[in-house]
This record gives C-alpha cells, sequence and structure tokens, in this order.
C-alpha cells in the first residue's frame, strides 16, 4: 500500500470510530497531512501500525462531577480525561474548565499534547482532561467545592508516575490548589509531582506562570531571527488575556515591541501607546475582571470595543507585524488571516492550541508569513511543567533565572527542530511539516521499540 493510501485509510477509520468530533478530526487531518514522506521513508510504521495506534487513545475515561452551589443547590457537571499516549513518559497535559467542553475538545487537545511533549526532548506522555464547569461567576468556595469532587474522581487514574494533569483555560493556581489538596487528602501522600502549575511556596516551579507565553515569544523571536528581523519597534496583536497572552505581553515588552491589542469572550481593547501590562495583569489575573475594565483605567488614546475581531487592528495606521493568538481554537479564520496579511503582518506564533483554522494557516503559508503551530510554539508550558517534575522528584528549588534559562533553550531546541526537519523533508521554513514530523518520529520510534501495546 502506498503511504498516501494508508494515511487515507487511517482517516477514515478516524471518521468512522469517532463521529461528529470536528475538532478531533481537523487536529488528526493536520498532523497525517504532514506524514506521507516519512510513511514512504519509513515503512516499518506502517506495517507496525503506528499510525493508526497513534490516533486511539490508550485510555478515556469520563465521569460524573456532582457538587452544591452556594445556595445550596445540587449542580452536575462532566468530567473527562483522555490518557493518549505514554511511551515516551507519564501522561502529561492540561485540565480545561469550560463550558464549551466536551470529549472532542479533550480528544483534540490530547492528540497535539503528544507530539508537543515529544517536540520539548523531555520524557512526557500525552493527556489531556477537563469539565463543562464555567469557574466564570462562581466563588472561591464553590469552585473548591467543584474540585473536590473532581478530583475524587480523578485520584483513581493519576500519579507523579501515571498521569501528571496541570492547568489550561479556567484552570490555574486557584484550582491546582484546591486540587493538590484534595489528593492529597484522599491518598495521605505528600506526592508532589502529581500536578504541575503548583505556587511555588509549595512545591510549584518559579517561572512556570509566565512559561507559555515566555516561551511563545522566545520562539517567535527565533523565527524573526531567521529573516534577520526582531521584536524591537514592531507592532503586535495578541488575542485573549489569560494566562498565555498576558506573559506573552510582558516578553514582547521586555523585547522592546509593542503590544497594541488584547482581548477577551466580550471584546478587545486597542490601545496604541502600548497595552500596559501591569494594568492587564491587575485587571484580569488579580481581579478576575472583564477587559472593558482596561480601557476605563488606562484612558489616554485606549478603547475598548464589543464588536469586530481583535485582528481588525491590522488595518489601524501602522498595521500590524506580528500576530500571537492566545485564546482558544479557531480563533482566527481566514477572513482574520486575509486582514493580518493585508496590515503587513510577518509572522505568526500560535500561543493557544489550534486557534488558527486550516484556510488560514493555508493563507498565512502561501503568503510567505513565518508561522509557528501551537505544538510548537506554546510548548513552553508544558516544557516548565516537566521541570517542575523534575525539582519535585529531587526535592529541589530551582530559581527564576536557572529555570527561565531552562526554558530558553528548551524553545530554541524546539524551533530548530522544527527548522531542520521542514529542510531534510524539503519543505525549508514549513514549521508546520517539522513540528508533525518531528514529533512524531519520536513517538513512532518509541512505539517500535515498545512493541505491539
Ligand atoms: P485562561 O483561562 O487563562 O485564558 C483564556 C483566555 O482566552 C481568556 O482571555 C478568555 O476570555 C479567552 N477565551 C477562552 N475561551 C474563549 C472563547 N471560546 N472565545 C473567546 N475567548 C475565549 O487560559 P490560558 O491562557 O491558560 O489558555 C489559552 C490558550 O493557550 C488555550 O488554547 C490553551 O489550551 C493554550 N495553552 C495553555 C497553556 C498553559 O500553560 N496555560 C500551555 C499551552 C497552551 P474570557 O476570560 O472572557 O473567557
Ligand atoms: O496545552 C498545554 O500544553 C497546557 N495546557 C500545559 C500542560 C502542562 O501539563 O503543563
Amino acid at each position: 500500500m502506498t503511504a498516501a493510501r494508508a494515511l487515507d485509510s487511517v482517516f477514515s477509520t478516524v471518521l468512522r470510530r469517532n463521529p461528529g468530533e470536528s475538532e478531533f478530526h481537523q487536529a488528526v487531518k493536520e498532523v497525517l497531512d504532514s506524514l506521507e514522506l516519512v510513511l514512504t521513508k519509513h515503512p516499518e510504521y506502517t506495517e507496525a501500525g503506528v499510525v493508526e495506534r497513534i490516533c486511539e487513545p490508550e485510555r478515556q475515561i469520563i465521569f460524573r462531577v456532582p457538587w452544591v452551589d452556594d445556595h445550596g443547590h445540587v449542580q452536575l457537571n462532566r468530567g473527562f480525561r483522555v490518557q493518549y499516549s505514554s511511551v515516551l513518559g507519564p501522561y502529561k497535559g492540561g485540565l480545561r474548565f469550560h463550558p464549551s467542553v466536551r470529549l472532542d475538545t479533550i480528544k483534540f487537545l490530547g492528540f497535539e499534547q503528544i507530539f508537543k511533549n515529544a517536540l520539548t526532548g523531555l520524557p512526557i506522555g500525552g493527556g489531556k482532561g477537563g469539565s463543562d464547569f464555567d469557574p466564570k461567576g462562581k466563588s472561591d468556595a464553590e469552585v473548591m467545592r467543584f474540585c473536590q469532587s473532581f478530583m475524587t474522581e480523578l485520584r483513581m487514574h493519576i500519579g507523579a508516575e501515571t498521569d501528571v494533569p496541570a492547568g489550561d483555560i479556567g484552570v490555574g493556581g486557584r484550582e491546582i490548589g484546591y486540587l493538590f489538596g484534595q489528593y492529597k487528602r484522599l491518598t495521605n501522600r505528600y506526592e508532589s509531582g502529581v500536578l504541575t502549575g503548583k505556587a511555588p511556596a509549595w512545591g510549584g516551579s518559579l517561572a512556570r506562570t509566565e512559561a507559555t507565553g515566555y516561551g511563545a515569544v522566545i520562539f517567535a523571536q527565533r523565527m524573526l531571527q531567521t529573516i534577520a528581523e526582531s521584536f524591537d519597534g514592531k507592532r503586535v496583536v495578541v488575542s485573549g488575556s489569560g494566562n498565555v497572552a498576558l506573559y506573552a505581553i510582558e516578553k514582547v515588552r521586555d523585547l522592546g515591541g509593542l503590544v497594541v491589542a488584547a482581548s477577551d469572550s466580550g471584546g478587545y481593547v486597542y490601545d496604541p501607546d502600548g497595552i500596559d501590562f501591569a494594568l492587564l495583569r491587575q485587571i484580569k489575573e488579580v481581579e478576575r475582571a472583564r477587559i472593558s475594565e482596561y480601557a476605563a483605567r488606562r484612558g489616554g488614546r485606549s478603547e475598548f470595543r464589543a464588536t469586530g475581531q481583535v485582528w481588525d487592528v491590522a488595518r489601524e495606521p501602522g498595521g500590524i507585524a506580528v500576530a500571537l493568538p492566545c485564546a482558544t481554537q479557531n480563533e482566527l479564520t481566514d477572513v482574520d488571516a486575509a486582514t493580518l496579511v493585508a496590515g503587513g503582518v510577518r509572522a505568526v506564533a500560535e500561543g493557544a492550541n489550534m486557534p488558527c483554522t486550516p484556510g488560514a494557516v493555508r493563507l498565512f503559508q502561501e503568503a510567505g508569513v513565518l508561522f509557528a503551530p501551537g505544538k510548537a510554539a506554546n510548548a513552553g508550558g508544558v516544557a516548565t511543567s516537566a521541570l517542575e517534575m523534575q525539582q519535585n522528584a529531587s526535592r529541589d528549588t530551582w530559581t527564576f533565572d536557572h529555570t527561565a534559562n531552562r526554558l530558553e533553550d528548551i524553545m530554541i531546541h524546539v524551533h530548530d527542530a522544527c527548522r531542520r526537519t521542514a529542510e531534510e523533508y524539503g519543505a525549508p521554513g514549513n514549521y508546520v511539516l517539522g513540528a508533525n514530523i518531528a514529533g512524531f518520529t519520536r513517538v513512532a520510534d518509541a512505539m517500535l521499540a515498545l512493541g505491539v501495546i
């Protein structure tokens, strides 16, 4: 069978086995589309059924999460953990709490996570979990009761050597604290390495909070260097204003760039004088308020816009040189990509997972825009989680600078591996191809070595 036919056959099976899961199909298709040359060069992968096996999660767990709200009413949510691949290490990946979460969402994220984690070069497998619980508008006590109920079930499936969850949308330091507390209570073990994203005061790693955003900007900077450019003086647009977006904004500022816009699900702010990082962080991370508050307090030339897309700022005088989508999947469409290209964009790095639609990615690539897929550009978060696991295992704590330097080295390694692999496979500058092939081959070789399991 030719490699192309083998891939078609695997994709048909994925569609048949997972009906209606469009985001999962999208993530799988993007990877399979990169693999034809690899399978032609390595028929042993097809003979061992590697691609078909990699598309099927090792284990999928779905559970009921009942909890009691502040009015004494019983509430019900659904919990998920998809343990996707453990050939390179314990399952590793975040938990997402958002009302839009379905099994489809968790499977697409878990699938991406396998290759992302492989790209870091660290010993971590791939997994993802979450719930359709919405932390927005809930009291701390409600979030705590939900997390305790969620962990009461999840704890049977996780462990420092088995599966190590962390944060994602809607799950930050507060949630990780409540989850860890309940795990500790139920197991009577202070097993620090069972969760990452913990606060540094009780087992967390310095620089983990900043890692995903910083890492995405380090990756983008390395891409810009390949065309002899840098962030210095460039106008940048970031979507979102959560964990990833905030620290991407800080890092761009530190590298001399001007972030002129950021968003949340209620709209976006345009601030031609540059987003005030400390103010935005205070409003979004500390007060958990809406981004409209930012313009109200910042004043000057900043404005809040409740309609349109954050990408529309590419139409403002001066255009946009770099775009960093850091909110959620499929938030940047082909229409938005056309707006950015017309506004002069040179580089796009995905801080979020799969934020650009396939049409948008195609348009960027055809226009010669440097494009970094999420599984490469946002790998700094999970990489620093693996550094947190190392610190926990050795009962050590590293300084911020030591950890941040290791993060930088890892991002440069990921960037260079993607670039080198793309060149090797005859597609110089194609970071999508490079990331998919470099991630896939590391996992595939381990699968061959471990036998049919
Ligand atoms: P947060 O919950 O901290 O922030 C999410 C941000 O995105 C918020 O500004 C939120 O707005 C916005 N957002 C979320 N969902 C939607 C939606 N459906 N429509 C519009 N806006 C939305 O999450 P993170 O910053 O941690 O995650 C952002 C992205 O980065 C996700 O794709 C995640 O998978 C990815 N990622 C995260 C990593 C991490 O370490 N945290 C690591 C690697 C990738 P609002 O507040 O209004 O909901
Ligand atoms: O998408 C991701 O890589 C994350 N949400 C971080 C996962 C982790 O285990 O730190």
